[in-house]
């Protein structure tokens, strides 16, 4: 199939994850909108078109490792694994509930598919080193895929993290930076500035590559290319807008960890289902 036909059909499917994360918000009235959505188009071509996963073997030995590093975005995590067939779509309705499998941050051993306990941010990226280097040491054939928030990188152990990584020589490690500007109190460049984030990963030894987080072929022909970089781990930038497919929560810091009361539900839902691609 071409590049661009794949492309539609997965915009497609991200619509359906963006339908679900703002479903499962305003079921628990409680969750991240924001980050969920700006995420949802990488963590749709990762979950339906990169990852060697197995939803009927869970837990099978060379499935490539996805951590969310950004943990509270993950709606967009259980929204991916439910519609790969993980576990039953009606679940996801029980986000946040009591002794729900879908906690409020993602917990490992849990529900099906997720690798790693993350939430405390910086924690994600430091496992995803371990995981990679794991593969290394057993001469495995997995990888690992990482998502990032743009405010997680001021954490420091991103660059400990990040070090090692370099250190290590893990190819099999790419990185993915969700550079939507905002993190839950205001625009990055406003609470600790990064300066430019390729020129960061580039000083730490990564290779780097940049795309629009929302171009669906960009993002195809991205990861294709970052598959082929040897030698080093690799960080893909992205490009995106917090809130992406939901006009009233596109870049708005009071939609980072917000839910949608049923009138702004209802024209959610309508803006998801009837917008443009
Ligand atoms: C170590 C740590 N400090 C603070 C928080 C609280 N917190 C949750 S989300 C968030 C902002 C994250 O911003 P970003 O990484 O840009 O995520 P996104 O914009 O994609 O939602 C913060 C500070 C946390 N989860 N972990
Ligand atoms: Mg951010």
């Amino acid at each position: 199939m071409k590049l661009e036909e794949r492309a539609r059909e997965l915009e497609a499917k991200a619509r359906e994850l963006r339908f679900h994360i703002v479903d499962m918000v305003h079921a628990a009235q409680s969750g991240h909108c924001g980050g969920s959505l700006s995420a949802a188009d990488i963590v749709t071509a990762l979950y339906f078109e990169f990852l060697n996963i197995d939803p009927a073997n869970p837990d099978k030995g060379d499935r490539d490792r996805f951590v969310l590093s950004k943990g509270h975005a993950c709606p967009v995590q259980y929204a991916a694994l439910a519609l790969r067939g993980f576990f039953p779509v009606a679940e996801l309705r029980s986000l946040r509930a009591m002794h729900s499998r879908l906690q409020g941050h993602p917990v490992q051993g849990k529900l099906p598919g997720i690798e790693v306990t993350t939430g405390s941010l910086g924690v994600g990226i430091c496992e995803a080193v371990g995981l990679a280097l794991e593969a290394r040491l057993r001469k495995a054939s997995w990888r690992v895929w990482a998502v990032l928030g743009d405010g997680e990188l001021g954490e420091g152990a991103v660059w400990e993290a990040a070090q090692a990584a370099t250190k290590f020589g893990l190819d099999n490690l790419i990185a993915v930076v969700d550079n939507n500007g905002l993190q839950n109190d205001g625009y990055c460049r406003d609470i600790l500035p990064l300066r430019s984030i390729p020129d960061k990963f580039r000083a730490f030894g990564w290779a780097v590559l940049e795309m629009d987080g929302h171009d669906m072929e960009d993002i195809l022909r991205t990861f294709g290319k970052a598959l082929l970089i040897t030698g080093s781990p690799v960080c893909v930038v992205a490009k995106t807008v917090k809130g992406k497919g939901v006009s009233f929560m596109e870049d708005k810091r009071d939609w980072h960890g917000k839910a949608p009361n049923a009138e702004q539900y209802a024209q959610a839902v309508a803006e998801i289902k009837g917008g443009p691609a």
